[in-house]
């Protein structure tokens, strides 16, 4: 410990920033190979997605029994889930039992938002400040901060103007709302507005869904779990845990919960009118994705999306709002695919209204509602469930300053750039867990945290065994990495040219059109990151 200007500074061998998944494991985990470390967490309480995200109807769209650790076999054992996909309450009570039974709640700091991080080059050292006056000396950052934790504010004219309330998604009061007898505006229909539709539209005296694009949505088929399915489990976790790992995913589906069934081995374009129609039939939603060149070929997504429309007309009976909730000049398998829990029998009913954009935009918000090239909505309650600045949002709002000054948003301006995800070249011992470049948000993220806050792990303990004091990428290395995930993303409908979406960045006004993630799974990263180490960290610089 020292002081400089009155302000204790405080010292560890790492601080973690961000106390969701990724930061609970990576205090847990570096804590076991003992070194010391501080984990800086904004908001009041830890489990990051499922401390911020707590709008009616949150939901993880991964198994519960597959969405949990699987460094503790008693933990595994002594949790019980109680739906096959876990509700956000039931997350957030996860993960503080987590930090509680691991004696992990003494280290993390709440309240607390990192404002800069500034390497200074002749100590080997982090100088990271926060908005409450904190100062740390660490030798090693980790940026546990979250893929989809930098709230996206949507620049619509007049929006403080409302006088009514108005509300975020992705940081909904923790007490609660009550909608009862209030006429209700939702702007956004990705996951966030699909899951929260239904439930708003329990309550309120009118929901007025603002759509500007419709998206793809499946029933989740969520049900209590059942008892004996998750003994069964339990007792095959080591087994499953591993199988994870070697699913492209990182989703094995055991606990009964795949909503989409795997392609047949037949091509929709070389099906009759009556074979498609039949798959409808039989398949429902699924008949759109179940044919072996939906997600590789234009031409068969387009007849893959018909199908698709051809449900939402036999589920929504106005046929103006079925016609409004039809996705078109949409890729099936762009965008990330989301599942609910009655989204389109909701409109059904005669609470609840479509707005559909396309058919004109919101021009603004007035004192009294929502203002657009339609008509006027008054409302009592807007609901945003408008997105985020995904993947390096959370990031780019930290001032990062590296190796010469250099700022990470600058490093990072035409695009992210790393080595596996994990480190960026010029920024020594800065860690990125689940970072650009990285399987990520396209697998189950807690397999991906722990895979990587491990691969993290066992350098810093390279690091120590070998006196070394500092690890970056090559320039070289960095570079033929993001050229590979780059390569991998092109053919794929998540890259097609009519496709936007927050991989891409297209949600963010300015950001570079980049993809991401790192598109070719789990196991191919994994391999590639056992490569990496077992040629002695290659693509690595140590000192
Ligand atoms: P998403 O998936 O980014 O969805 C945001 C939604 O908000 C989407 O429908 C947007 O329409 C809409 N949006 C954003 N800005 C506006 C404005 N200005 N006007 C109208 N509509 C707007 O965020 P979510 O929170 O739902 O989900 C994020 C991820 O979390 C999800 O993929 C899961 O992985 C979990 P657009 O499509 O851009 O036309």
């Amino acid at each position: 410990m020292g002081t400089s200007n009155d302000v204790e500074t405080r010292e560890f061998d790492a601080l973690i920033v961000g106390a969701g998944l990724s930061g609970i494991y990576a205090l847990y985990h570096l804590r076991e190979l003992g070194f010391t470390a501080h984990v800086v967490e904004a908001g009041q309480g830890v489990g990051g997605t499922w401390y911020w995200n707590r709008y009616p109807g949150a939901r993880c769209d991964v198994p519960s029994m597959e969405y949990s650790f699987g460094f503790s076999p008693e933990l595994e054992q002594e949790w019980d889930w109680s739906e096959v996909f876990p509700p956000q309450e039931e997350l957030e009570r996860y993960f503080n039992h987590v930090v509680d039974r691991f004696d992990l709640r003494r280290d993390i700091q709440l309240s607390t938002r990192v404002t800069t991080a500034t390497y200074d080059e002749d100590a080997a050292q982090w100088g990271v400040e926060t908005d409450v006056g904190d100062c740390f000396r660490v030798r090693y950052l980790v940026m546990a901060t979250g893929c989809l934790s930098a709230p996206l504010e949507p620049q619509i004219p007049g929006r403080d103007a409302f006088s009514g309330t108005s509300l975020f998604t992705n940081r909904w009061p923790k007490d609660g709302v009550d909608f009862t007898g209030g006429r209700v505006g939702l702007i956004g229909t990705g996951s966030s507005g699909v899951q929260a539709t239904p439930v708003i539209a329990e309550a309120a005296a009118h929901l007025y869904v603002f759509q500007r694009t419709p998206s793809y949505a499946w029933p989740a088929g969520n049900r209590p779990l059942d008892p004996d399915l998750q003994r069964e489990v339990k007792r095959q976790y080591r087994a499953l845990r591993a199988e994870q790992r070697r699913n492209h995913g990182g989703v094995v589906g055991t606990s009964g919960a795949i909503a989409v069934p795997l392609p047949r081995d037949v091509k929709i374009l070389e099906a009759s009118e009556e074979e498609r129609r039949a798959a409808v039939d039989e398949l429902g939603w699924a008949a759109c994705r179940a044919w072996s060149d939906v997600l590789s070929d234009l031409e068969a997504n387009e007849a893959g999306a018909e199908l698709y429309r051809e449900m939402v007309k036999r589920v929504v009976v106005d046929p103006d709002a079925a016609d409004g909730l039809s996705p078109r000049n949409l890729p099936i398998g762009c965008k990330r695919p989301i599942l609910h829990t009655d989204y389109y029998e909701t409109f059904n009913r005669d609470n609840v209204t479509l707005v559909d954009l396309r058919r004109g935009g919101i021009e603004k918000i007035t004192p009294n509602g929502i203002s657009t090239a339609q008509g006027d909505f008054d409302l009592d309650v807007i609901v945003y469930a408008t997105g985020f600045d995904a993947m390096t949002g959370a990031l780019d709002r930290i001032d990062i300053g590296g190796r010469g000054g250099q700022r990470l948003r600058d490093a990072w301006a035409e695009g992210a750039r790393t080595l596996l995800g994990v480190q960026t070249a010029g920024f020594p011992n800065f860690f990125t867990v689940t970072g650009p470049g990285s399987p990520s948000v396209l697998a189950n993220m807690v397999v991906c945290a722990e895979q990587h806050v491990e691969w993290i792990g066992d350098c810093l303990v390279y690091l120590r065994e070998h006196g070394y004091s500092t690890v970056e990428p090559t320039r070289e290395a960095q570079d033929a990495w993001v050229a590979r995930v780059n390569e991998v993303a092109q053919g794929s409908m998540y890259t097609a040219p009519t496709c936007n979406s927050w991989y891409l960045g297209d949600n963010i006004p300015g950001k570079v059109r980049v993809f991401l993630p790192w598109v070719g799974g789990l196991p191919a990263y994994i391999e590639h990151c056992e490569q990496v180490v077992a040629a002695g960290y290659e693509g690595f610089v140590f000192a």
